[in-house]
């Protein structure tokens, strides 16, 4: 296992010196990623001194720096987790036998594709998040929105160290496009759709965190089970990193939830928006338009894409480990489907149902952030509840995005859809109104009106600490 050498132009701990070519490639394309992070990476901030975490290896304790850094300057590394001797493939078509380290020719493009697809979602959320800067609601807030970019960043160097290695020259190619497409740009979008979303303001922000980034986790996981090593390595080492992304949004919403009970129980008729707070009816419209955005994201319900990916090595379940069994011949997964116009439950076949078993693991996991939320609501003593939307709700890809459904899950028509559309989801009058509290504040340990203070501070420092160098 070769040791970081963390006085390479790009520290790395594949050896990179040892592949000259590789190094070239990888080191003309780094001016091309700064530029990029200069243009479309955070706005202003760029020439101050934030405290921030750098990946300088894979050991468990200890892979991660903490000190003041410049955003350009952040030592952007490639990192995969270390081989591990006689690894065999753990599901589909090849499980037993032993993994690949070269890309298979018959699987060229579906694995090309799938590190496209992971790869243009990390610079697309730092795009759509770059003006967050002007309106933090602390200095801790700030650093770790910083925190999930430069990560983000860090995120695309590891599918372009990918795409480089073991894709030639249209590995480069794509490497390329992966800075040219813009988040919501009307001739060269970002791939998926959440993607493509704008994110204004602070509240979402932490919902596309919570949501959005976790869909990242279970993505990242499927690939991480992959019979093709180097992507399975390289997404090991990602999801130590996306932990963190996580905990800011549900932390979050959580901060905004606590301080929104403060505020009801301050006001004489129990409205935190009276005293420059949001309500939670309002909170639970963001959280339904980002959970069901990031629904879209596991992609159809039934998928031959996701079939053919199973079958091949290259994407697996959510902790295959879990399961006993690995190759999903002939064996079925129970789920709502729409058949002639109706709901019905019925059996698929497991291995186009993939997507939707990811997608149930996900929506557990989502599940247990927001009874967290309601933990603190409840210790408020205020009698409120947050809940998921029905899977079937406001969904854009997949079977459910032909018709409309309420929340509860309850079929309806486009009419009803649209005249109740603002009780379900953001209106224009509540965007206008959660941007009107984004006011920056920027003083050490100080906390905009809107959220509560965090618990405690990164790295075991004290929340006041100065996160962003005045
Ligand atoms: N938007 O067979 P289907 C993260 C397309 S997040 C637009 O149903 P498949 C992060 C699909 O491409 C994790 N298009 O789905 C988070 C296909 O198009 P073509 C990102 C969509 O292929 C926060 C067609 O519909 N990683 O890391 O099984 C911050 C039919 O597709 C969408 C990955 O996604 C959509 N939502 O599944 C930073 C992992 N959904 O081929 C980072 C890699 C589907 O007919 N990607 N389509 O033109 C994949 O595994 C798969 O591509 C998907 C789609 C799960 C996304
Ligand atoms: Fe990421
Ligand atoms: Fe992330």
């Amino acid at each position: 296992m070769p040791s970081v050498l963390t006085d390479e132009k790009i520290p790395n701990n594949v050896n990179l010196s040892s592949d000259k070519r590789l190094q070239r490639a990888l080191e003309a394309w780094q001016p091309a990623f700064i530029d990029w992070w200069k243009q479309m990476g955070p706005v202003g901030w760029q020439e101050r001194d934030i405290f921030l975490r750098t990946a300088v290896s894979v050991e468990t304790d200890g892979w991660a720096h903490f000190d003041y850094v410049k955003m350009p300057e952040y030592r952007w590394g490639i990192f995969l987790e270390p081989k591990q001797e006689g690894r065999v493939h753990g599901f589909g078509d090849f499980a037993g036998q032993p993994v690949w380290d070269e890309v298979p020719g018959e699987f060229r493009n579906m694995l090309r594709r799938l590190v496209v697809t992971q790869g243009d979602t990390e610079p697309a959320s730092v795009e759509q998040q770059r003006d967050l800067g002007a309106t933090a609601p602390s200095l801790y807030d700030l650093r770790n929105l910083f925190q999930v970019n430069v990560e983000e960043g860090r995120h695309l160097w590891a599918m372009v160290y990918l795409l480089h290695t073991y894709f030639g020259r249209d590995g480069r190619e794509e490497a390329e496009e992966l800075l040219a497409r813009r988040s919501g740009d009307q001739d060269k979008p970002r791939i998926l759709g959440a993607f493509n979303e704008p994110t204004a303001h602070w509240l979402s922000f932490f919902m596309f965190t919570m949501f959005t980034d976790r869909d990242g986790k279970y993505q990242l996981s499927a690939l991480a089970e992959s019979g093709f090593d180097p992507l399975a390595r390289t997404c090991r080492f990602m999801l130590t990193e996306e932990a963190h992304h996580m905990f800011v949004g549900e932390t979050g919403v959580q901060r905004v939830v606590r301080r929104s009970c403060e505020l009801m129980k301050q006001d004489p008729n129990g409205d935190p928006r009276a005293l420059g707070g949001i309500d939670l009816p309002t909170v639970q419209k963001y959280a339904n338009l980002w959970y069901t955005l990031s629904l879209d994201l596991f992609g159809g319900e039934v998928s031959s894409n996701a079939a053919d990916a199973f079958a091949s090595g290259l994407k697996g379940r959510y902790k295959e480990d879990r399961y006993d069994e690995h190759k999903l011949v002939g064996t079925h997964f129970a789920m709502d489907v729409l058949e002639g116009g109706k709901v019905v439950h019925k059996d698929v076949p497991m291995r186009n149902a993939l997507n939707e078993v990811l997608r149930t693991e996900y929506i557990k996991d989502c599940q247990r952030g927001v009874d967290r939320w309601n933990k603190t609501i409840k210790d408020a003593g205020i009698d409120f509840e947050l809940t998921l939307p029905s899977h079937k709700f406001h969904r854009q890809i997949g079977m459910w995005s032909t018709t409309h459904f309420t929340p509860d899950g309850e079929m309806i028509d486009q009419a009803t859809f649209n005249a109740r559309r603002g009780e379900w989801l953001p209106s224009e009058a509540d965007e206008v109104y959660i941007k009107s509290l984004m006011k920056p504040c920027y003083e050490p340990g100080k906390m905009a009106g809107w959220i509560a203070a965090p618990l405690k501070g990164i790295n075991n420092l004290p929340a006041e600490f100065e996160y962003v160098r005045a």
